[in-house]
């Protein structure tokens, strides 16, 4: 059965909780102070079963400048809003607020009840049809029925019936298979059942006896009762108005504006980011970090809006926006809100959410522009593969993707076997569907290559890498499924060889004769140097051989533990390092201390070498310096 909600919209006093009673005898107007005041306060909520079979659920709104916030409560999620104006009065201010909210909502269709008929003559009817049709044009309900009634005296009432008929067989299916989601607009207390919230399903479904997160404290409940239109039911769906009594949470830790979920499904969020419609009616532009009221579904926070590509919007631009809230919110893309002024009360603007979970950005990145635009106006496949790319070498899986996009997990997973297909993606866990970008996965392969040519520039006389080795010298995040993966990939291409559980590239010779004289040689000569080996440079010129060659040699052996590299560039070998080791303790053990011109009558050298061999025994922690003198470190 097919599910459709309406929603009342108009000025004070025009009749819409009237023509609700008239359509289907409730009267939504339950508190005390509302039958007092006869004005609407809170929401209303009642059905009416039309001719078709489609069960049409109704929330009534008030009227009231001061209720606008629930107004906007109200209609956030409704398939059709039937706007209502007294035929006595004609247009008032929160007839074209109401307007502009329902546009800024995107409410998609609807219908014009012009109300109390029976006070006005045919003249009077006529100039408000005029006022009333000038004020639609350009909206959403340009061409929507505009529907004369009473309901004193019913006249009108069929016709509103059989239109409101027509729309709902008209309006679009909710999905019933994606998120439960379910923005609490009532929570109550029922002796002897307990909790209860009321809202309408925005999206998938809810069944008895599972358990459910409020977000955004996080507390978990499980759903003991279920009601639809007050019917006890099974299972509600998506596009029904629902009330669910929760076991094991308290009523006063739920509040109007959390949003009932499956655990885990949704992460609350302090940022987002959207694309922005600063409504032509603001009297003034509106300034980046202005701050102002931020209404999404139920909540009501506020927000500090930080414009990204310019200083300030002005009446009737748009703009991208990213929104700084002052309390955690639930959304989802594609979500529509409204923003309201925070010192003059009146609705400035709203707009539609791109990303939920952004990063703070830089103002006038061209970039980050490019990508909020692909959000705002790209296919559903190019949006995934924005967050896929975006989610970079760690990949992404599919139940994060699914709260990225307005789709339907099944529907994402369909466009991912797509992209798959076509190799623009790549699964790198088919449990988890943990997918990575085709671009990424080349880069890290690229990475890999790059290691391993470094390592064996750099130890030229090994024989390659360990895999486990290769893989600390890759990004963290880098999982090991998808680190086997590369690797099988690598291998199996010939672009990598695996020999004795050690990596090379397959250019990699360690055997040539060349290169093992060469060790040989560089060996002999800072042995022959003594305290006062030679550098690569001077090796490469007394040689004539390339000084890459030999730093690579000089790098391989301080590997090997032939010589040691007491600074950069400076190799001893460790046969007169250890020698002088002994001399200097020994020396230290007789005189307790030691000072530079002593240290120089031991080792003979310039303070070229000797500068550098006092501040290796001390970074070895041999020697300890105080002042001009340096002493033995007691050994434990
Ligand atoms: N004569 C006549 N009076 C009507 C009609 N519809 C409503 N009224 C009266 O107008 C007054 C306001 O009606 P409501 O239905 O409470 O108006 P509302 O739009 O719900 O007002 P709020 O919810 O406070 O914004 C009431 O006294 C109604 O009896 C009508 O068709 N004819
Ligand atoms: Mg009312």
């Amino acid at each position: 059965m097919k599910h459709v909600i309406l929603g009342t919209a108009g000025h004070i006093d025009h009749g819409k909780t009237a023509l609700v009673k008239a359509l289907t005898g409730v009267d939504t107007d339950r508190l005390k102070e509302e039958k007092e005041r006869g004005i609407t306060i809170e929401l209303g909520f009642t059905y009416l079963d039309l001719p078709s079979g489609i069960r049409l659920g109704i929330i009534d709104v008030p009227g009231h400048e001061k209720f606008v916030k629930h107004m906007v409560a109200g209609v956030w999620g409704i398939d059709l809003v039937a706007l209502i104006i007294a035929a006595d009065e004609g247009v008032m201010p929160q007839t074209k607020e109401h307007l502009d909210i329902c546009h800024l909502l995107r409410v998609k269709k609807g219908l014009v009840a012009l109300t109390k008929i029976d006070l006005v003559n045919q003249e009077l009817l006529d100039l408000v049809k005029e006022e009333v049709t000038e004020i639609v044009q350009n909206t959403f309900l340009k061409e929507a029925p505009i529907i004369p009634v009473s309901s004193t005296t019913a006249e009108g009432i069929p016709h509103l019936i059989s239109t409101l008929d027509h729309l709902a067989k008209e309006a679009g299916e909710k999905t019933a298979d994606g998120l439960c989601r379910l923005p609490i607009d009532r929570v109550f207390i029922i002796k002897g059942f307990g909790t209860v919230v009321t809202g309408t399903m925005i999206s998938g479904s809810l069944s008895v006896g599972e358990t459910v997160e409020i977000l955004p404290s996080g507390l978990e409940g499980k759903v003991r009762n279920l009601q639809v239109y007050n019917q006890p039911v099974e299972k509600a769906v998506a596009g029904q108005r629902t009330a669910i009594n929760l076991q094991g949470i308290e009523t006063s830790a739920i509040e109007r504006g959390d949003v009932l979920v499956r655990p885990h499904t949704l992460t609350p969020t302090q940022m987002i980011d959207a694309y922005l419609e600063y409504l032509p009616g603001s009297s003034r532009p509106l300034k980046h970090r202005n701050k102002q009221r931020f209404h999404i579904g139920t909540t009501l926070s506020t927000a500090s809006i930080f414009l990204l590509d310019r200083e300030e919007l002005t009446p009737g631009e748009s703009g991208f926006v990213q929104l700084r809230l002052d309390q955690p919110i639930v959304a989802l893309p594609q979500d529509r809100f409204v923003i309201r002024g925070s010192s003059t009360i009146q609705t400035l603007g709203g707009g539609v959410v791109l990303n939920t979970h952004p990063d703070k950005h830089k103002r006038y990145f061209s970039s980050v522009i490019q990508d909020l635009n692909l959000l705002k106006d790209g296919s559903g496949e190019q949006i995934l593969r924005q967050h896929i790319l975006h989610s970079g070498m760690g990949g992404i899986i599919l139940g994060d993707l699914s709260n990225r996009v307005e789709l339907s997990p099944k529907e994402v997973q369909s466009i991912l076997k797509k992209m798959m297909e076509k190799g623009d993606i790549l699964s790198i866990d088919s449990e988890r569907m943990k997918v990575i970008d085709i671009a990424q996965y080349q880069q890290l392969k690229e990475m890999a290559l790059i290691q391993l040519k470094e390592y064996h520039q750099r130890f030229p006389m090994k024989s390659g890498l360990a895999k486990e080795e290769l893989r600390t010298k890759l990004p963290m995040k880098v999982d090991v499924k998808l680190f086997q993966m590369l690797l099988h990939d690598l291998i199996q291409s010939k672009e990598v060889v695996l020999e004795k559980d050690k990596l090379r590239l397959p250019g990699h010779q360690i055997s040539s004769m060349g290169e093992k004289g060469l060790v040989k040689r560089v060996e002999e000569a800072v042995l022959k140097g003594g305290l006062q080996p030679p550098s690569s440079k001077e090796l490469s010129g007394e040689w004539s051989e390339d000084e890459e060659r030999i730093r690579a040699v000089l790098e391989h052996l301080d590997h090997e533990g032939v010589l040691v590299k007491i600074k950069s560039g400076m190799y001893f070998h460790r046969v007169h390092l250890d020698h002088l080791k002994e001399e200097l303790v020994n020396y230290l053990k007789s005189h307790q201390e030691i000072t530079t011109p002593q240290f120089k009558e031991i080792t003979k050298v310039s303070r070229k070498y000797m500068i550098p061999l006092l501040e290796y025994f001390d970074q070895i922690k041999l020697t300890l310096r105080l002042g001009e003198k340096r002493v033995l470190r007691s050994t434990p």
